[in-house]
């Protein structure tokens, strides 16, 4: 444990929260899980929590608790099924196989800070001992191909600037975009060399948009040449950037905040110096989204046996 694990950790790896207000209150409703500390009790639901995964849509986070509930051998009990635990928020989707949480978190940055805030909340609520949170994505490739699987090593804002800024009560506040180097080695560690696809770590890019933000020439806007777009990608990747996605400085930056270990890893969709469209087959694409959920469910694995 380093320094800043001590101030936002208690020694048994329980989540301290950095607000004192929480405690104070009768009850903290965690409104877009539609889960309340007073109306659910959440050591019960989820003081067993140790790997928290996250990914865009509920779909792909349904299939992920299910692979993981096959991989890990858990069994629901009888005559129950895998249920959206926050299904009356209409918001996010969340399944729960054992120690694993499997969440939707929709699209771009206030989408997946909202969930954030409310998952560190609820892991604090619920005393689990040293989560993981890692995301499991889908970006567009900087200089590597479609079907390749990208574990980020560094998250940055469209100036390249590793933190995330929010305004709040009018002032800019910034806190450091930082991910678990331990976490991150291990997940590289884990690849098969057999696999017909690359795992590389590099740097990612997070934007708040998906057409004009990531330089795409096919939004309904394009104020830019292609040469112009193709410097731009060249200077990205002369950075370190691989990949461009939409959540990963607020998820860096807030699970280091909060003192939780975090990792992310995604499949490239297309290398965006051969194209903008999103244009290969669904089969394959949901063949590729398989990618990470198998390279975490690894990682699971391996620590679950560890205990
Ligand atoms: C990757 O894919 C989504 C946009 O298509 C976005 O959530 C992201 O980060
Ligand atoms: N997600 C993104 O944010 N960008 C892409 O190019 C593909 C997926």
């Amino acid at each position: 444990h380093n320094n800043d694990e001590d101030e936002t950790r208690y020694p048994d790896g329980t989540v301290k929260l950095r607000n004192p207000n929480i405690e104070l209150m009768d009850q903290d409703i965690l409104y877009h899980l539609a889960l309340g500390s007073e109306s659910h009790d959440l050591v019960e639901m989820f003081g067993d929590v140790k790997f928290v995964c996250m990914g865009g849509t509920p779909k792909r986070m349904q299939d992920f608790a299910d692979y993981i509930m096959k991989e890990i051998g858990y069994k629901l009990p009888t005559g129950t099924t895998l249920q959206d635990i926050s299904r009356y928020s209409y918001r996010y989707s969340m399944y729960k196989v054992g120690p694993v949480l499997s969440i939707s978190h929709g699209m771009g940055v206030p989408s997946i800070s909202i969930l954030l805030h409310e998952m560190i909340k609820l892991m604090y609520h619920a005393k689990a001992k040293d989560p993981v949170f890692i995301r499991i994505g889908t970006c567009g490739g900087v200089g590597v191909d479609g079907g390749t699987v990208v574990i980020s090593d560094g998250a940055y804002d469209p100036l390249l600037n590793n933190y995330y800024e929010v305004p709040v009560l009018g002032k800019l506040t910034s806190r450091p975009a930082i991910l678990d180097k331990k976490v991150i080695r291990e997940l590289k560690a884990l690849a098969d060399v057999e696999d017909p696809y690359e795992t590389v770590t590099g740097k990612t890019m997070c934007t708040s948009d998906f057409y004009e933000g990531q330089g795409r020439l096919d939004g309904a806007f394009c104020e830019y040449t292609e040469t112009e777009k193709l410097k731009y990608l060249e200077h990205l990747k002369e950075f370190g950037i691989v990949n461009i996605e939409m959540e990963c400085v607020p998820f860096a930056a807030l699970t280091h905040h909060a003192g939780i270990k975090a990792a992310i890893v995604c499949v490239a969709l297309l290398d965006r110096f051969n194209g903008d469209q999103v244009s290969t087959p669904k089969e394959v694409l949901n063949e590729w989204q398989v990618r990470p959920q198998k390279l975490v469910a690894k990682y699971i694995k391996r620590h679950l046996q560890m205990k």
